[in-house]
């Protein structure tokens, strides 16, 4: 297979079986492998700001931020963090919590300005490299996301996502990346969250660029988002795996579901259709069949029909004559924040959309906490429980969980003694999906370094490891409580 010559991405020195206690720091020190990543994660436009510094182009999240009434106060990221100007700060940051690894995006429109390899900005490049040469002189990897939902005004002009054009951009752009920074990244995630990127972006608008068209625009997009990474996937493995011997995935977020009612037969078909719809959207044409689910395909094509729908097909195809999405990734990398019970929902809209595709809507179950922001409903062990449902459906891939975090709304907290207790709790699953249930988890990265903008939500949600005083020109980063704790797990299973 592909992955064989991806040294660290072996099992074979895993340690299984190991018993696991009831609370994490009983548990021995060779719980987790040797070699397993222990990082955060941030994103561009979430902490960079800098919008229009030293050449930056504008992105998609510029332009919409800057439109009233699309974000939480009128907030944006012209200066979020201004990590772009702080970066030294949050090394400091990454330190004191004795990572292993940092996941970082890179600016697009930053690197290339208009969206083309026609015209480089040295001062992007040079951002970056000092980014990862730091990081690297520190002793902490790096994990480089190429999209995290910025992408360049410019390209959005000509079509954006929803453009076929747009996945032969997407593979020079990560190409020029792959050459000028794959001497020293190793592992490379494509884009961030298709499933949010298409879903929100294109159908509910609530994301930039802020189209609702519902029933087509999402399909559309997606389609041309996993067009996109194969080409670069199949880039890196043509042209620089041999010489960098780096691996490439595109990171899935996926809520766990559950039938509502767990005998039930409309709840567990339901069930197996948001499935489809949300993580397997994604999941079967990369990993499974080359194309997407058979229930997804078969429910969007008869409610095209039942509505009268004369167009080409929604959800598109994937052509022959184009480099093949099977097989396109070298590891699988989860965002896995919270979970869902499943029933039948949304079948019966009268006009085309995702939701009348769909039929199944997503409840919470009112045992769950919820902690700050309304969807985040506390459930650990919907952590384990994806966990098993990967290495089961996907033939036990090598896994790293590329964010997973809790956040914090209101009065301030720094002394956040849930959100360490979360950390600990479900750090203990992912132990659990490693020694019990053999899961091949390879890393865990906590969501996030710092408190950022949280896109819709402005800074009214945190979600940082260190809180961010936005309201001091300093922006002085804090070590959380859970910073503490998680810093403690780190050192004692590094
Ligand atoms: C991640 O998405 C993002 O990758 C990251 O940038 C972000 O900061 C982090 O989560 C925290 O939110 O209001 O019911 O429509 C996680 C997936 C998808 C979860 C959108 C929240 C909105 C739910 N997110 N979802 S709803």
């Amino acid at each position: 297979m592909r992955d064989n010559h991806l040294i660290f991405l072996r099992d074979t020195h895993i340690k299984c079986n190991r018993p696991v206690r009831a609370a994490l720091f009983q548990c021995p020190k060779d719980m987790f492998p040797s070699d397993f990543a222990w990082g955060a994660a941030t994103a561009a436009y979430q902490i960079e700001g800098g919008w229009q510094t030293d050449g930056k182009g504008p992105s998609i999240w510029d332009t919409f931020c800057h439109e009233k009434g699309r974000v939480f106060g009128e907030q944006n990221g012209d200066v979020a963090c201004n990590s772009y100007e702080l970066w030294e700060k949050d090394l400091e940051c990454i330190q004191q919590l004795g990572l292993t690894h940092y996941r970082l995006s890179l600016s697009w429109a930053r690197l290339l300005p208009d969206g083309t390899t026609r015209h480089v900005n040295q001062k992007g490049v040079q951002y970056y490299n000092k980014v990862i040469d730091d990081l690297l002189a520190c002793g902490v990897s790096p994990m480089v996301t190429l999209y995290h939902f910025d992408l360049p005004q410019a390209l959005q002009d000509q079509g954006g996502w929803k453009s076929p054009g747009i996945a032969t951009l997407f593979d020079s752009y990560a190409r020029f990346c792959f050459q000028t920074f794959g001497d020293r990244v190793k592992l490379w995630l494509t884009i961030n969250e298709p499933h949010v990127c298409a879903k929100l972006g294109h159908e509910d608008g609530i994301h930039a660029p802020g189209l609702k068209e519902p029933g087509i625009a999402a399909y559309l997009a997606g389609h041309n988002m996993l067009r996109a990474h194969a080409m670069a996937w199949h880039s890196y493995n043509s042209f620089y795996r041999t010489e960098q011997k780096g691996a490439v995935s595109l990171a899935i977020n996926s809520n766990w579901l559950e039938p509502l009612h767990a005998g039930c037969a409309e709840d567990i078909a339901a069930t197996e259709r948001c499935r489809a719809f949300t993580l397997g959207w994604f999941t079967w044409p990369v990993f499974v069949t080359g194309d997407y689910p058979e229930i997804m395909r078969s429910a969007i094509d008869a409610q095209s029909k039942k509505l009268g729908y004369s167009g080409s097909p929604r959800l598109p195809s994937f052509s022959k004559d184009e480099p093949a999405v099977l097989g396109t990734a070298d590891f699988f990398a989860l965002n896995y924040y919270t979970s869902r019970k499943v029933k039948p929902g949304g079948g019966c809209e009268k006009t085309l959309c995702m939701k009348s595709d769909r039929d199944a809507e997503e409840v919470l179950d009112p045992s769950w906490p919820i902690c700050g922001v309304s969807w985040l409903a506390v459930v650990p062990h919907g952590l384990r429980n994806t966990l098993k449902y990967i290495k089961d459906t996907f033939n036990n891939p090598a896994v790293y969980i590329t964010e997973n975090g809790f956040s914090q709304v209101g009065q301030l907290q720094i002394d956040d003694v849930q959100r360490s207790e979360f950390y600990k709790d479900t750090i203990l699953e992912v132990a659990k999906a490693v020694q019990e249930d053999g899961v091949n988890v390879r890393g865990y990265f906590a969501w996030s370094l710092l408190d950022n903008f949280e896109w819709e939500d402005g800074f009214s949600v945190r979600f940082g490891l260190f809180h961010v005083d936005f309201a001091d020109a300093k922006l002085g980063r804090t070590m959380y409580q859970s910073g503490r704790q998680y810093a403690k797990i780190v050192l004692k299973y590094r």
